[in-house]
């Protein structure tokens, strides 16, 4: 899968070289390119914002840097344009598998109070938000969204990590997991888990998902 993001701060994607995502990289399962915005502006000072027609505070990212960048790495539309916006569809595990069915995807990220509402109209197919709260940038959005993603793309987890054992795949949150050692500061392990008894195990895990979402997350189990 390849991945594109426009930015302001191509640096701050340094950080995907680390962990499971960065030995999908280092594999070539995925590949990431952040492009700066700013190296596409007509502008003999480098200015990609300026201040909101019709007033108000802060600044907004202006249309010509970013959509040339856009039309530089896709030219031919063949990327699923996405922006990262608060008021985007709220980011799902459905919507992660979708996504990552796809080829090619191109991630922009806005600054300051966003950026110009043509350039949306223009140059993107979908806004999608990581959840109802605002940051300076969608930077770190575009991360969560690449991190969520990338765990699907064949290969990315190790054979025997299952994504489809965990959170989400079946509707409720996860059971509890335990490790060694077998007591730690005086609380045991429950007895279940050490039985070797395989369908009393998941009857136990079963009961626990659904105790935690009725407790929890109320609004799943409607579904
Ligand atoms: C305001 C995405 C701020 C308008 C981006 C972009 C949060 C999210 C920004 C705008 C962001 C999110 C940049 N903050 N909840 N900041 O996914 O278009």
């Amino acid at each position: 899968m390849r991945i594109d993001v426009a930015t302001l701060f191509p640096e701050m994607f340094d950080c995907l070289s680390y962990g499971v995502i960065g030995r999908a990289i280092e594999n070539k399962l995925i590949s990431v390119n952040a492009e700066n915005i700013r190296d596409h502006t007509a502008d003999k000072h480098g200015k990609c914002d300026d201040t909101p027609f019709g007033g108000g505070a802060g600044m907004v990212m202006t249309p010509q840097p970013i959509h040339d960048t856009i039309n530089a790495l896709d030219p031919d539309r063949k990327a699923l344009r996405i922006y990262m916006s608060p008021k985007g569809k709220t980011l799902d595990q459905k919507t992660v598998l979708r996504l990552a069915q796809r080829e090619w995807i191109l991630i922009l990220c806005g600054n300051y109070e966003g950026v110009d509402q043509r350039v949306i109209d223009e140059d993107i197919d979908e806004e999608i938000s990581v959840g109802d709260y605002v940051l300076t940038g969608g930077e770190l959005p575009a991360m969560v969204l690449i991190n969520a993603v990338a765990r699907y793309v064949k290969g990315v987890l190790g054979s025997d990590r299952s994504t489809d054992e965990e959170s989400f795949s079946d509707g409720l949150l996860e059971y509890p997991q335990y490790t060694r050692p077998r007591n730690f500061l005086g609380k045991e392990v429950p007895e279940v888990l050490l039985s070797g008894d395989h369908a009393a195990i998941a009857k136990w895990r079963r009961e626990k998902q659904l105790e935690i979402t009725r407790l929890r997350r109320p609004d799943l189990l409607e579904k």
